[in-house]
This record gives C-alpha cells, structure tokens and sequence, in this order.
C-alpha cells in the first residue's frame, strides 16, 4: 500500500518541478518586463498603417519577438535603415534585442511597431491594445494612447 501511494504522488512531484516559475497572470515582477510610454499615433487620414512606439527594459536579456493587436489586421516590429541613400523601414524578422536591464526605446524615427489594416481609423484619445511577447518573459499586454508623438 505505501508502494502504491509513493507511485501515484510521483508523476506529480514531476509535473511541479517541470513547470516555469512565472505563468500567465503570474505576478512574477522580477522577470516580467517593463514596458512604458505606449503611444500610437493617429492613423492619417484614409490611412489604415500607423506607428506605435513605447520603452522596454527586460530584467534579463531577451527579445521582443511579436506584437499583437485587436486594433489591426497585421502588426510588425520595424527598424529604420538606410538603403541608397533613402531612409526605409523593414521588419525586424529575428526580433528586436532586449539587453538585461537596459531601456530599450521605440521612438519615431528609430524602431517602431507598424499597424496595419488599422480596422478603424484611430484618433487622439483613444486606447489600442498591445500585446508583446518576448522570448523568454511572459507576454506583456499593455494600452497604448493614441495621440502625436513630439517629434524626432
Ligand atoms: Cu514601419
């Protein structure tokens, strides 16, 4: 009988050693990462593309891999570059480098996140929620307010 019980706690001290320290709704704040300063700006007129831009500092090195969005059909992480002497803008496919500890800026004129097929037009004042998931950290959701960044 001892025998028996011993076998049948096993498979559960195996699943809580297995199991991540910090799940959904954790509030595990020493490995989340903090993320500050979400603003998106208006969509021009009879535009559905617009930029968002926020700071991100990961407690330990990490990478931005994507961004979600219920205010778009698709969102990107962007860089800015220049190529022929023209500044273009293109995604971040391997994801955008967290260093540990270090504030990690989206600004205009740098990195940003691209909505796009922005569903309704987006105006001063309103809220876009944002959804960051991070390599290694849990994912992060965040409102971001609408309104004209200061410029570059
Ligand atoms: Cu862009």
């Amino acid at each position: 009988m001892k025998t028996l019980s011993f076998l049948a706690a096993l498979p559960l001290i195996t699943l809580a050693a297995c199991s991540p320290p910090a799940g959904p709704g954790s509030t595990d704040a020493a490995s989340a990462v903090v993320v500050a300063d979400a603003l998106c700006r208006p969509t021009p007129p009879g535009r559905q593309v617009t930029g968002c831009y926020l700071t991100l500092t990961a407690p330990t090195a990490d990478t931005l891999v994507s961004v979600a969005s219920p205010a778009a059909a698709l969102v990107q992480v962007h860089e800015m570059r220049m190529e022929s002497n023209m500044m273009m803008m293109r995604e971040l496919e391997a994801g955008l480098p967290l260093p540990a500890g270090e504030a990690v800026s989206l600004a205009p004129g740098g990195n940003h996140i691209m909505l796009m097929g922005v569903t309704e037009p987006l105006k001063t004042g309103d809220t876009v929620a944002l959804t960051l998931t991070f390599a290694t950290a849990a994912p992060v959701e965040v409102s971001a307010t609408v309104r004209t960044p200061p410029a570059a």
